[in-house]
């Protein structure tokens, strides 16, 4: 198949972009580099160094044997990304261009701004594109399990939901209660995608995936390969940071009580997923769901696994929950159908306790990097007090 990967220089942007590629895919990757800035913005940069995506490229071809193009470009720029698309004509197009950070959207007003209008305009672009170019086009969209908060009630792999009210029975969108604008963008990419659907037809897998850990996939095999890894209040993600904060000897920062409860998964089984759900594309004219989780565990959980994980591996480690910046529950209900991609033959390889060990293992050689971004760690973003 042909691939375009938008947001190709992200973290699962780049591991995609390998893996598609490996498995004999023709990719081709778009992305501004806006990450790599915005995350120099918070005074923070990636685990590993990043090469240029040329390095990248060139890295690829020598070690893995494969082709990758690259455009630099803005997908809020419609005429650039109609170009794109029109110039490749993808079997499918990947939809990763999108601010991801819930403490981003919830800096300022500016930031705030930011995220809807890079996150909502880069979709519409795309749904116009590709009216545009051949409407037959598959676009899996990243989506979030965010979407849907953390509801008193089981969450369905399902666009829609029966309603009944006053005795009147309906179908509706399934209800979404999320928690930071960047979560709220994607509930609105969703119900654009779904409009877009049901007024041009176009085939689209909107993918529910909870936070993702990890620094391997089988083809990360060098230095040279890596894919970028952040830790820091705003750009990482809890697994990630904790083990960061395990190999500095800073205390593991669950944040509040720690019942948050999340579907995790790694980078590798991500990779898993989302080749699977490219290669076996919906039927066309469907929009269809997906929810990409495979374990479930709370934030507290997941430093106790941490901590044990690194003591046996010679760290001291202790936990200290902090005062949560964030509004959300902090105990609550947690059940996700996944029902689709076990049936598409997915079968998840990893589990948290082996990953985070390999993490460790690939973060010590860069302790001394780690060091001097120390004062990036504990939150500073604040749901409540945002500034104005
Ligand atoms: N948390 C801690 N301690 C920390 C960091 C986070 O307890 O040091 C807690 C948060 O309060 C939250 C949970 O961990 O309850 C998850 O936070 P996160 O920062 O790992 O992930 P989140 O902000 O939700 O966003 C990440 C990605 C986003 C993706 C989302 C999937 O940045 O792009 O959409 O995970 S999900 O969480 O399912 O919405």
């Amino acid at each position: 198949m042909k691939i375009l990967i938008l947001g190709a220089d992200g973290y699962l942007g780049w591991s995609l972009a390998l893996r598609l590629a490996k498995r004999g895919h023709e990719v081709i990757g778009v992305d501004n580099l806006y990450t790599r800035n915005a995350v120099r913005e918070v005074g923070s940069d990636s685990a590993f160094p990043l090469p240029d995506p040329e390095e990248r490229i060139t890295a690829a071809r020598k070690l893995l044997d494969v082709n990758i193009t690259f455009h630099r470009a803005d997908v809020k720029d419609f005429d650039k990304l109609h170009e794109i698309i029109q110039k490749h004509k993808p079997d499918a197009v990947v939809h990763f261009a999108e601010q991801r950070s819930a403490p981003y959207s919830m800096i300022d007003v500016n930031h705030a701004n930011y995220t809807f209008i890079n996150n909502l305009t880069s979709t519409i672009n795309l749904i116009y594109s590709i009216i545009k170019v051949d409407p037959s086009i598959h676009i899996l969209k990243m989506g979030t399990m965010g979407e849907y908060g953390t509801p008193n009630y089981d969450i369905l792999e399902s666009p829609f939901v029966e309603v009944e009210i006053n005795g009147k029975k309906d179908t509706i969108p399934f209800p979404k209660w999320a928690s930071s604008w960047y979560h709220w963008s994607k509930v609105y990419d969703s119900y654009n995608l779904l409009w877009a659907n049901k007024v041009w037809n176009l085939t689209i897998t909107d993918i529910m995936q909870g936070p993702v850990y990890g620094t391997r996939t089988e083809e990360i095999v060098n230095e040279k390969l890596r894919t970028r890894f952040d830790f820091d209040e705003v750009w990482g993600t809890v697994v990630n940071r904790y083990c960061v904060e395990a190999v500095l000897g800073i205390p593991l920062t669950p944040y509040g009580k720690g019942g948050q409860t999340r579907g995790f998964i790694s980078l590798e089984d991500s990779m898993q997923a989302l080749t699977i759900l490219l290669e076996h594309p919906p039927n066309q004219g469907e929009y269809r769901v997906v929810n990409q989780i495979h374990e479930v565990y709370s934030v507290a959980q997941i430093a106790q696994m941490v901590k044990e994980v690194a003591e046996f591996m010679g760290l001291r480690v202790t936990i200290q929950n902090v005062k949560n910046p964030r509004v959300e529950k902090e105990e609550h209900y947690y059940r996700v159908e996944t029902r689709i991609l076990p049936s598409l033959g997915f079968s998840p390889k990893k589990n948290m306790k082996e990953e985070i060990k390999n993490i460790i293992e690939d973060l010590i050689p860069y302790k001394n990097r780690l060091e001097s971004f120390k004062h990036v760690i504990l939150p500073k973003t604040d749901w409540r007090k945002g500034r104005t």
